[in-house]
């Protein structure tokens, strides 16, 4: 078993059950005009966090470890959008409106494109999920099995919405689950702080914590 480093304690994994899940690092999150910014946040937050995400993608890669991304989108006929998240607040554009990026949130359009520092290889899946958590209404539980896979280390956007949503659906269906501090970002830094102490407290209630260096040192191990 090699191990990393993590809070709040060491994080023990079999490399072949190991995989990486990059949650929702899209245009539409990442850039101006996208659905985030249309919900008033400042998008320039995120940003910082894509040499780290890259890094982190990368040791994966060399290892030979499996990297799955998801993508938060909706059908063209907004079928798979309900009311009571359409509705939601008071943002300058809802989802479907046609934006700069296109209609907002709504796949094929290119506010929905992983952003290209981070984008996908040949051969990596890419799931598409019309909630928060990546498991709804989704096949990434079957894509998870077919891979053989246990431990699930996560980064991406935000933090305390879809990250924490999918690694609190992923603790509930037995996997571990850990969350690279520094490859996740949320648009309030205290709701990161916050997220990174509720996933960790009470003996790891959820999951585990660790930098991208504690990760890829346990991976080049
Ligand atoms: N608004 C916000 O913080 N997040 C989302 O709406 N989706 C994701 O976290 N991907």
């Amino acid at each position: 078993m090699a191990v990393i480093k993590a809070d709040p304690f060491d994080f023990p994994f079999d490399p072949a059950t190991l995989g990486l899940v990059v949650i929702d690092m899209q245009r539409d999150f990442m850039e101006p005009g996208g659905f985030g910014a249309t919900l008033g946040n400042d998008v320039s937050l995120l940003r910082a966090i894509i040499p780290t995400t890259a890094q982190l993608i990368a040791g994966f890669r060399a290892a030979g470890l499996p990297v799955i991304h998801t993508r938060e989108c909706h059908k063209p006929d907004l079928s798979d959008l309900p009311p009571a998240k359409c509705n939601r607040g008071a943002p300058s554009l809802r989802i479907g409106d046609p934006g700069p990026m296109g209609r907002i949130l709504i796949a094929g359009e290119p506010g929905v494109e992983i952003i290209p520092e981070l984008c996908p290889i040949a051969g990596e899946i890419v799931i598409d999920k019309p909630g928060k958590g990546a498991f709804y209404g989704t096949d990434f539980g079957a894509v998870l099995r077919d891979k053989g896979l246990k431990q699930l280390v996560f980064a991406g956007v935000t933090t305390e919405v879809c990250v924490q949503t999918t690694m609190r659906e992923a603790n509930d269906r037995g996997y571990d689950a850990l969350l690279a501090t520094d490859a996740t970002e949320s648009y309030f830094p205290q709701f990161k702080q916050a997220a990174i102490e509720m996933i960790t407290a009470q003996g790891g209630i959820v999951g585990w914590a660790a930098s991208t260096t504690k990760i890829l040192e346990a991976l080049n191990a």
